[in-house]
């Protein structure tokens, strides 16, 4: 029993204590280009653009470029593990941001 009461506070505070950030993309960037967070913390990336399509590929961690997607979609990934994550848009390698990731 007290390990299931000990489990689930340890689920209830990781979801308490992680956050979710906003990175938004227009006009072929990404805003904020370059983000902090910490372990655990959620990355979501909003795609507002009229009509172009977008991905984000963190080249480092996959080798498959990701599937695009379109206005009024967005992706997101959980970053479990500390360092620094440059990534870029798969069809538009100009574009480019970098996820920065802190105790
Ligand atoms: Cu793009």
């Amino acid at each position: 029993m007290r390990v299931v009461v000990f489990l689930w506070l340890v689920i209830v505070s990781t979801s308490v204590f992680s956050k979710e950030y906003i990175v938004e993309i227009y006009k072929m960037k990404f805003s904020p280009a370059e983000i902090t967070i910490k372990e655990g913390d959620t990355v979501i990336w909003k795609n507002v653009e009229k009509r172009q399509y977008h991905s984000v590929w963190f080249k480092q961690l996959q080798k498959e470029e990701p599937d695009y997607f379109f206005p009024d979609e967005s992706y997101q990934h959980s970053f479990e593990k500390l360092g620094d994550f440059p990534y870029e848009c798969g069809p538009h390698p100009r574009m480019k941001g970098k996820v920065i990731v802190t105790i």
